[in-house]
């Protein structure tokens, strides 16, 4: 029966759920910002953490070349096939509609073919370095949930870096490295982005997976890998959102990290395939770019569902009574408390934190708790998995569970691995605790090959279970059928809202 539930699962699975790309499932908890419900007080409106729906950003920005002029075609230009230098019938003539590449060609609707793209200029000025920077501008806040995919024409270069700004361009932090050789180009060492954990994060790493090889034919995309980073809380296939929530939640680094106003693309070296710069022949090496994606929402500090773009401008359509591009205050006369973002705790609905009229103040300020009043949990934001209980004691502290600690108990002790909550490392890769080829799975538990069970996979499993080897008693992880469950109910439920 389970076995039969299991295999239907699987074969409904793909064709229901290949089609989303973005995870509904589970972001989909947030897509009603507020319904009409019944109380005592008759029909009024019930609000939840809510947030725009994620979707194709490239709509929405502006790009800016530097050097302004070096896109190709101004003077035409004859350029040559980078694996063949003897093929150099390419034409670039920025006066001539359908042989020009303006920056434009890196948004437009990709699947036809042959592709539209974006090229630079040749690298004649060689061994000066043929430099470029695309940035990619908002003006609103945007918060990132898929990968950022670049797909080059020409062959990937072998060294850029992707740069972001959260102030609207007035300052940058790399956001990750990409060469051929690390250690030369940036003096870091190579890394990728598999070998990150949850502590490490937000560390910028230098990758050659994107560089290496100039096999363009079919490797031609460079990308930014936000979805990884995701399941290092939230799972392999992001299953277990409410985890990553929890911490976004709390961790501002964290939330920030994936927070952007900006992207910049600076180019900083061709592509020349693998041999020495061919001096007489520098219409080999230039820079083409046939599509950007960039993934995300605006950010609304959980205070809208819906963003709109209007006058060339993103802007959240605030609720709960706040204002500003961002919802990043209360709206004139409803400063009764402090603003504060919305939450997406206690999941699945989260903490709306309206902003209340003047006039109504004090009633949840510091001075209650002097009433013998304890706080209301969404006033101290403890987290509530790390802590103890849904109030927070007199003085505004949160007592922390067994592992947690941290002002809102949403950092664990050393020894302790977050995971809803603070749970103790059971094994680790160092350590190598899991037995007879145990894997350990994030820190948590020991995923034992078929023969053995047990925390540390220590038993043999016919001498552990009575009634001898039956070869389909747990072998199926409950876990395993219990996600596909999930996922199909999701997906249903998703059909049913189409
Ligand atoms: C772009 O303009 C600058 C300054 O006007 C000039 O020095 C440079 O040669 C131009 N580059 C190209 C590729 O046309
Ligand atoms: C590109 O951006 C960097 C900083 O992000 C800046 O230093 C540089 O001058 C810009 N322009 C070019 C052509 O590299
Ligand atoms: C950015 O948006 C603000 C309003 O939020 C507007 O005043 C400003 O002109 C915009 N800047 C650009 C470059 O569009
Ligand atoms: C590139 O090299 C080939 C062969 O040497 C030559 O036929 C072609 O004209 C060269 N192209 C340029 C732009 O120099
Ligand atoms: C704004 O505040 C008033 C007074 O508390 C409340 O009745 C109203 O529902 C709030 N509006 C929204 C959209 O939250
Ligand atoms: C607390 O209430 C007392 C009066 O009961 C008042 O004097 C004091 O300023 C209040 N403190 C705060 C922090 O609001
Ligand atoms: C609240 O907890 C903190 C830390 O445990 C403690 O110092 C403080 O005295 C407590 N306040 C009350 C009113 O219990
Ligand atoms: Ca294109």
């Amino acid at each position: 029966m389970s076995m039969w539930l299991v295999l239907t699962v699987q074969v409904i699975w793909p064709g229901l759920c290949l089609a989303m790309q973005h995870y509904p499932t589970t972001w989909g908890h947030y897509d009603i910002c507020k319904s009409q419900v019944y109380t005592d007080e008759g029909l009024t409106w019930d609000y939840m953490a809510c947030q725009p729906e994620a979707t194709d950003m490239t709509k929405y920005l502006k790009v800016t070349l530097d050097p302004p002029n070096i896109t190709c075609g101004d003077p035409p230009e004859t350029y040559c096939a980078l694996e063949n230098p003897y093929m150099c019938n390419n034409e670039c003539d920025a006066a001539t509609e359908e042989l020009a590449h303006p920056p434009e060609l890196m948004f437009d609707f990709e699947g036809r073919n042959p592709t539209t793209f974006w090229q630079s200029s040749s690298w004649r000025k060689y061994p000066k370095p043929l430099v470029v920077n695309i940035t990619l501008s908002w003006n609103k806040t945007i918060e990132l949930t898929d990968d950022i995919v670049i797909t080059f024409e020409s062959g990937r270069p072998e060294q850029m870096v992707l740069e972001k700004s959260l102030d609207y361009g007035r300052t940058w932090q790399p956001y990750q490295f990409y060469a051929t050789d690390c250690l030369d180009a940036f003096t870091m060492e190579p890394k990728t982005v598999q070998e990150l954990s949850q502590f490490t994060l937000l560390d910028i790493i230098c990758t050659e997976e994107y560089s290496r090889g100039y096999v363009w034919k079919y490797d031609k995309t460079v990308r930014f890998e936000i979805k990884d980073r995701f399941a290092l809380f939230a799972g392999p296939r992001l299953h277990n959102m409410a985890s990553l929530y929890g911490q976004l939640d709390t961790t501002k680094n964290l939330r920030d990290f994936f927070t952007i106003t900006d992207l910049r693309i600076r180019l900083l070296r061709p592509a020349t395939g693998a041999t020495m710069v061919d001096e007489s022949n520098l219409s080999r090496y230039f820079y083409a770019i046939s599509d950007i994606k960039v993934h995300g929402r605006c950010k609304c500090n959980l205070h809208a569902n819906s963003c709109v773009f209007e006058k060339e401008k993103l802007s959240c359509e605030c609720e709960h009574n706040t204002t500003g591009p961002d919802c990043g205050r209360c709206k004139r006369n409803y400063q009764g408390r402090a603003w504060s973002a919305g939450s997406y705790l206690p999941i699945p609905k989260g903490t709306a934190n309206i902003c209340v009229p003047n006039n109504i103040s004090p009633v949840i300020r510091q001075n209650v708790s002097s009433l013998g009043v304890a706080n209301r949990n969404q006033d101290c934001n403890c987290n509530p998995f790390g802590s103890e209980s849904d109030h927070c004691n007199g003085t505004g502290f949160c007592k922390c569970k067994a592992g947690a600690t941290g002002v809102k108990c949403h950092e664990c002790l050393p020894g302790y691995l977050w995971d809803n909550g603070c749970k103790s490392r059971v094994c680790d890769n160092e350590l190598l605790r899991c037995q007879n080829g145990g894997v350990c799975v994030n820190n948590v538990r020991c995923q034992c090959p078929p023969a053995f069970s047990g925390l540390l996979c220590e038993k043999p499993r016919c001498e552990s279970e009575a009634g001898g080897c039956d070869p389909d008693s747990g072998q199926t992880p409950l876990s395993h059928s219990a996600f596909l469950l999930l996922l199909t109910s999701a997906c249903v439920l998703l059909l049913t809202r189409l």
